[in-house]
C-alpha cells in the first residue's frame, strides 16, 4: 500500500460522514454485529489468511491497540518511525470492518497487504474464519476484567458515533451481563478462546499483567513470535509502548478517525488506561449485583481476572 492510500483512509472517512450513523446491530449465529458487519459476513467468514499471518483478538476495549503496538515494533526491532508508517487500523486491518464506501473494510485493507500481516478481530471465537485455523495461524488474545472493559467500553460506545447509543450507565452495565453490546457476551468470549488456547496454540494475555510488568509480557510476546530483541530494545518498546506515549503518538492514538466518528470532545480513544477504574463508576449496589451474577457466569470456568493490582 503506497503512503498515499495509507493517508487517504482518514479523508475517505471524512467524505463517508454524511452516511455515517450509530448503526443497528444485527444478530450473526447469534452474535449482535454492526449491520455492515452482518450483511457482509459470507465475505468476512470466507477470508483465507496466509499461515504467516497474526491474528491479535479481544472483546473490544482489552487492549488490542497496546498489543498490536507491541507487535508491531517487536517485528520492526523497535525502529519508532517505521511503526509510524501509518496509523494501527491500516498497519494492522480489523478483518470484519465494514463501514460505508468510500472507507475501505478491513478485507479491501488486507487483501492490499502481503503477508505476513497483522489482524485484527473482535470476534468471538466461533465466529473466526475456519481458515485462521487450518493455517495454524498463531493468535494472541487479550483479556481485561469485566468491570474495567465495561467502563471502558460505555465510555467508547459515548464517543464512537456509529456505535448504538450506550443509555443511563445503569442500563448500560445490564446489556453488557446479558452480551447485548456489540460482539456479544463478553463471558463467552473471554471463556471461548480461553478453552481453545491450548489446542490452536494462542498466547493468551491479560491486560492487568501487561499493566503490571509490561516488559516481562513483551518477552513472552516476543518468544510466542519466535523473534530475539536485545534487552535494550525491549525497553524502548516498553517504554514507547507506555500510556503516555501512545496517547501522544497520531500514528497510535486513532487521532486518524474523524471527530465525526470518534468524538474527543466526549472521550479519548486513549481514555484512562488504568486497572481499577472501574470503582470510580460501580455503585456499591451495581458491584455487588454485578458480582453475583458473575460468579454464575464464569463458573465453569477457571480463569483468574484481577479487578485491582
Ligand atoms: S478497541 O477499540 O477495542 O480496539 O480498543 P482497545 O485498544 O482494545 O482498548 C482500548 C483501551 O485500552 C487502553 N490502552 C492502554 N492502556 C494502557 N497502556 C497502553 N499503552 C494502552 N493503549 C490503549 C485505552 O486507554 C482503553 O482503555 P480505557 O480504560 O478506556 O482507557
Amino acid at each position: 500500500m503506497s503512503k498515499e492510500e495509507q493517508l487517504n483512509y482518514s479523508e475517505a472517512i471524512q467524505n463517508a460522514s454524511a452516511y455515517l450513523m450509530r448503526f443497528p446491530l444485527i444478530p450473526v449465529r447469534g452474535i449482535p454485529l454492526m449491520n455492515y458487519i452482518a450483511n457482509n459476513w459470507d465475505s468476512i467468514w470466507a477470508f483465507c489468511p496466509d499461515p504467516s499471518d497474526l491474528l491479535i483478538a479481544t472483546y473490544p476495549k482489552a487492549g488490542t491497540t497496546w498489543t498490536q503496538e507491541i507487535v508491531d515494533l517487536l517485528l520492526h526491532n523497535g525502529d519508532a518511525e517505521a511503526c509510524k508508517r501509518a496509523p494501527t487500523p491500516v498497519r494492522s486491518p480489523f478483518l470484519e470492518i465494514c463501514s460505508p464506501p468510500p472507507i475501505p473494510s478491513g478485507l479491501e485493507l488486507l487483501h492490499k497487504m502481503d503477508p505476513p500481516r497483522m489482524i485484527k478481530t473482535h470476534l468471538p471465537f466461533q465466529l473466526v474464519p475456519p481458515g485462521f485455523w487450518e493455517n495454524k495461524c498463531k493468535t494472541i488474545y487479550v483479556a481485561r476484567n469485566a468491570k474495567d472493559n465495561l467502563v471502558s467500553y460505555y465510555y467508547f460506545h459515548c464517543m464512537n458515533l456509529t456505535l448504538p447509543e450506550p443509555g443511563p450507565w445503569g442500563d448500560y452495565i445490564q446489556k453488557f451481563m446479558r452480551g447485548q453490546l456489540s460482539w456479544g457476551s463478553w463471558y463467552d468470549h473471554v471463556k471461548g478462546y480461553w478453552k481453545e488456547r491450548e489446542k490452536r496454540n494462542i498466547l493468551y494475555l491479560f491486560y492487568e499483567d501487561l499493566k503490571e510488568n509490561p516488559r516481562r509480557e513483551v518477552e513472552r510476546i516476543m518468544r510466542y513470535l519466535d523473534l530475539s530483541v536485545s534487552d535494550e530494545v525491549i525497553s524502548k518498546i516498553v517504554e514507547l509502548t507506555s500510556f503516555k506515549n501512545m496517547k501522544e503518538n497520531p500514528m497510535a492514538n486513532y487521532s486518524c478517525i474523524p471527530k465525526c466518528v470518534f468524538d474527543p470532545s466526549i472521550s479519548d480513544f486513549m481514555r484512562k488506561g488504568e486497572v481499577g477504574d472501574w470503582t470510580n463508576h460501580f455503585t456499591p449496589e451495581q458491584s455487588t449485583m454485578f458480582d453475583e451474577d458473575y460468579e454464575k457466569q464464569m463458573k465453569d470456568a477457571n480463569i483468574s481476572f484481577r479487578t485491582l493490582i
